[in-house]
């Protein structure tokens, strides 16, 4: 059933709707401007409907959530309480880390609509930068502090449990979360319904890995993990589809999956869209651009994102003493011996345990995006079939190690790196 109220935008409505809220047409121009705006629809997510209107004075970004799955149609519901969490999670976001996250304008409810700040030219997504050939030479350094200041500030590290409870509450996601759980971790291990591969090229892959005991169980435990574990507010789908950047500047965009979960699945999914980016790179390389620099510079990209990652995430939690419950002061807090070396202990414990389930994450997601229901543009848009397949089993074996090895076959960033450029 849709919101009370709720009605869908189609670029007219767009248009009467942001005339009639002076708070917003003011970032476009005044109303009686309104015959020279523009609005076109430019939602190019599997989800949801995104309008750019222009006018004489600026922009606005106007996002609408149907009460269904766009890249499915009417057949696939999908409850439109999505936008509230959104725009709660950007509010979460902007709170730690304003720098990289769009301002909102408006939040509503009835309508289902966000109103945000538009990114405008130079930024493009990631995800198509990289198939253009670009790098991005702040990209890791902004989503370390991305990563490192939204997900420890809403932690047990930062938070008192009460708080955090409630933090739970509030990001309650079930349907969203069952989506994750349903195309991540179930479907790509089976024939389902919506699955699809490069065919016949991948055939043979898709079949051994539906008799693939080990990463059968290996996703069941994953799953479970995503399910159980509440650690820190995820923005729940951070892949490079999810960036806006240019060279100088980053914005993450679409928290609509956010809920409280495990901080690897934040870490796991942009490590593994970066690897995506990589084994797409031969697929997109000619004589005249090789493409030698990018492929150096997304195994360094990653290096740099995990290392800056630990690095701030540890510090932060330095810094903070023990405001947080799950640091308690009686523990690791004063001048003794014993609580800094209990500090020590625990952030190398956290941080070892974070690297293995991210590895685990990683290889899922990798794997979903080449026999699952949605892929990525960086192997989609390899025009030859042949060449499109070999790139993606690459991506598919490589996921499939990272996923059933873990940590016991990558010990390190480096070794992970070391053994992409060598896969
Ligand atoms: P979905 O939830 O369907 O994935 P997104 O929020 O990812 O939707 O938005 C889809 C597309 O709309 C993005 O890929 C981007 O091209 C465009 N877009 C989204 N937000 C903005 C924004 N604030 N400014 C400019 N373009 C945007
Ligand atoms: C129906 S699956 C659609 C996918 O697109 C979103 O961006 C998420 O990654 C989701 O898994
Ligand atoms: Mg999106
Ligand atoms: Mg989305
Ligand atoms: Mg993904």
């Amino acid at each position: 059933a849709t919101q009370p109220g709720f009605k869908a935008l189609d670029c007219n409505a767009v248009k009467d709707y942001v005339a009639a809220r002076p708070q917003l047409a003011k970032h476009v121009g005044s109303p009686d401007t309104r015959t020279s705006w523009t609005v076109r629809e430019v939602g190019d997510g599997n989800i949801n409907f995104v309008y750019i209107l222009e006018g004489p004075t600026g922009a606005l970004c106007v996002k609408q959530a149907l009460p269904y799955v766009r890249c499915v149609g009417e057949s696939w519901p999908l409850s439109q309480d999505r936008v509230r969490i959104e725009a709660e999670a950007l509010a979460a976001e902007a709170a730690h880390c304003p720098q990289h996250v769009p301002a909102v304008y408006t939040y509503d409810a009835r309508m289902c609509i966000i109103a945000m700040q538009y990114l405008a030219p130079p930024h493009i997504i990631v995800r198509k930068g990289l198939i253009e050939g670009r790098i991005y030479p702040r990209l890791a350094a902004h989503l370390a502090a991305f990563l490192a200041e939204t997900l420890f500030r809403t932690s047990l590290l930062a938070l008192p449990s009460d708080q955090f409870r409630a933090n739970i509450a509030q990001f309650t996601n079930t349907e969203m979360c069952r989506l994750t759980e349903q195309v991540i971790f179930t479907d790509p291990y089976y024939a389902a319904q919506h699955n699809r591969h490069t065919a016949p090229q991948l055939d043979g892959d898709v079949a051994e890995l539906h008799a693939d005991v080990a990463a059968r169980v290996a996703a069941s435990k994953l799953k479970a993990k995503f399910t159980e574990q509440h650690q820190a507010l995820l923005h729940g789908d951070l892949h490079t589809g999810s960036i806006m950047a240019t060279e100088e500047t980053t914005y993450v965009i679409d928290p609509e999956f956010a809920y409280y979960g495990p901080v690897a699945f934040d870490v796991g999914k942009i490590l593994a869209n970066l690897l995506l980016a990589f084994f797409a790179c031969d697929g997109h390389a000619t004589e005249a651009a090789p493409r030698s620099e990018q492929r150096r510079w997304l195994l360094q990209c990653a290096r740099e994102l995990w290392g800056g990652f630990r690095q701030r995430f540890t510090e932060l939690w330095r810094a903070h003493g023990a405001k947080g419950d799950a640091c308690s002061a009686a523990l690791f807090s004063g001048d003794s011996a014993e609580a800094a070396a209990a500090l020590e202990a625990a952030q190398q414990q956290f941080m070892d345990e974070l690297w293995a389930d991210s590895l685990g994450f990683m290889g899922a997601v990798m794997i979903r995006r080449i026999v699952g229901i949605a892929h990525v543009a960086d192997m989609d848009s390899i025009p030859d079939a042949d060449v499109r397949a070999a790139c993606e089993r690459r991506a598919l074996r490589f996921g499939r190690c990272l996923l059933v090895e873990g940590a016991a076959g990558f010990a390190s960033v480096e070794a992970l790196t070391d053994k992409a450029e060598a896969a």
